[in-house]
């Protein structure tokens, strides 16, 4: 159905993605690409890097006129940073001899593995001693791609009316109160938007920025978890013929994929184990009502996250990504030089110290990817009009 794939080096001169499977005639807008790269970028806690980039799509395949065509679709985002790596990331110039003392110390210094990074386990595996060659395609850029790729997605989404909102519920100790609850997705919208750290709650939103703070005073870092709550799925998008057509599985491999991800939860998650089944399972009412996306039946409430049996159930899809804390750190951990095997401090590099609201918007995209392919999975159609028709008459199958 749907794929992708992703390329690029960190400080390359560019990312890309290449996405196939979309219907032919899909409208796509650049600058709802472009919209969600922006997003993306934001983020109290980030480093220097999101100063020198500003994110931009160039949609080199698969698109003419503003539609999709049906053929791959190339997605490509310039790292600006690119002039500052050249000589350094050069494919085939081997590196001068003479190029100065900060580029003489960013060649050296990487023989020193970060704990918690790609480093050590990527430079055994691909046999490099230099573990540039490793970190910068571990780098977390590869997200720009990968938001590109979800940004199509999610216009197919969006084309069916599926809308989505990705925000943070906790930094640091700092989280959300439960109670919070996610009414109109649009005013939802715009309190994220307009919040340093994608928070619902002001207070709560300015308690987590200080936690960042303290901790780059520290010369540290903090994780967290982001949640993306998906409204207006169908009924039995995924499957549970097989264990691989679950949907809560697909998404749980592909959120675990994220750079720093240690955790994904769906509806209640692990809370679930804590609690009785009357405690955790949400009761079934009917009602009809112009929703039939749900066929009628609804839920009193949504501890499942709108996923049972490996399959949409027509409540909202809730999921959560926790993330670790990022592994670059101004002060370093223990580590070993790969090259002496003597005892060293770990690499620093230029590091964001928080990016779990950027997490939020990579978990929109990566749902999205996920999503789109479940949803053509079962409506079909080479072109719009055929996925169209397959969808109506769907809905309009009486259960
Ligand atoms: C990253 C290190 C930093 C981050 C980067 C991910 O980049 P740099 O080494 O150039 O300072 O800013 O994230 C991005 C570049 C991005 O676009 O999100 C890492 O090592 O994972």
């Amino acid at each position: 159905m749907l794929t992708f794939l992703t390329a690029g080096e960190s400080h390359g001169p560019q990312v890309t993605a290449i996405v196939d499977g979309l219907p032919a005639g899909l409208p796509i807008s650049i600058d709802a690409i472009n919209h969600q790269l922006s997003r993306r970028q934001k983020g109290y806690g980030r480093g220097g890097r999101m100063k020198i980039e500003t994110d931009r799509v160039q949609v080199l395949s698969g698109v003419r006129h503003g539609f999709t065509m049906g053929g791959p679709i190339t997605l490509v985002v310039a790292n600006k940073d690119w002039e500052n790596w050249s000589e350094i990331m050069d494919p085939f110039v081997p590196v001068p001899e003479d190029i100065g003392l900060r580029k003489q110390r960013l060649v050296e210094h990487t023989v020193r593995p970060r704990p918690g990074h790609a480093d050590l386990a990527g430079g055994i595996k691909w046999n490099h001693k230099d573990l540039r060659n490793v970190l910068e395609r571990a780098s977390a850029r590869e997200t720009t791609a990968r938001v590109a790729a979800g940004a199509t997605a999610r216009q197919l989404l969006h084309y069916f009316d599926i809308d989505m909102i990705g925000h943070v519920v906790r930094i640091a100790g700092v989280t959300l109160a439960d109670e919070y609850v996610i009414d109109d997705l649009e005013t939802a919208r715009e309190i994220t938007e307009a919040s340093d750290v994608r928070c619902l709650d002001e207070a709560t939103g300015n308690r987590m920025i200080e936690a960042i703070r303290a901790a780059k005073k520290k010369s540290d870092s903090v994780g967290g978890v982001a949640e993306v709550v998906v409204r207006n799925l169908p009924v039995g998008l995924g499957g549970l013929s097989q264990w691989s057509d679950r949907l809560d599985g697909k998404l749980a491999q592909a959120l675990m994929s994220i750079h720093s991800a240690k955790g994904v939860e769906i509806g209640q998650g692990f809370r679930s184990a804590e609690l009785r089944g009357s405690e955790v399972h949400d009761e079934i009412v009917y009602h009809e009502d112009a929703q039939s996306r749900r066929k009628g039946f609804h839920r009193t409430s949504n501890r499942a996250g709108g996923l049972e049996g490996g399959m949409t159930n027509g409540e909202d899809l809730v999921v959560r990504v926790a993330s670790k804390p990022i592994s670059t750190l101004n002060r370093p951990l223990r580590t070993v030089n790969v090259v002496t095997k003597e005892a060293e401090e770990a690499m620093v590099e230029r590091t964001d110290n928080c990016v779990v609201p950027a997490l939020a918007v990579v978990c929109e995209a990566v749902v999205s990817l996920v999503l789109a392919d479940a949803f053509l999975d079962k409506f079909g159609g080479d072109n719009i009009a055929e996925t169209e028709r397959n969808f109506a008459s769907w809905l309009n199958t009486p259960y």
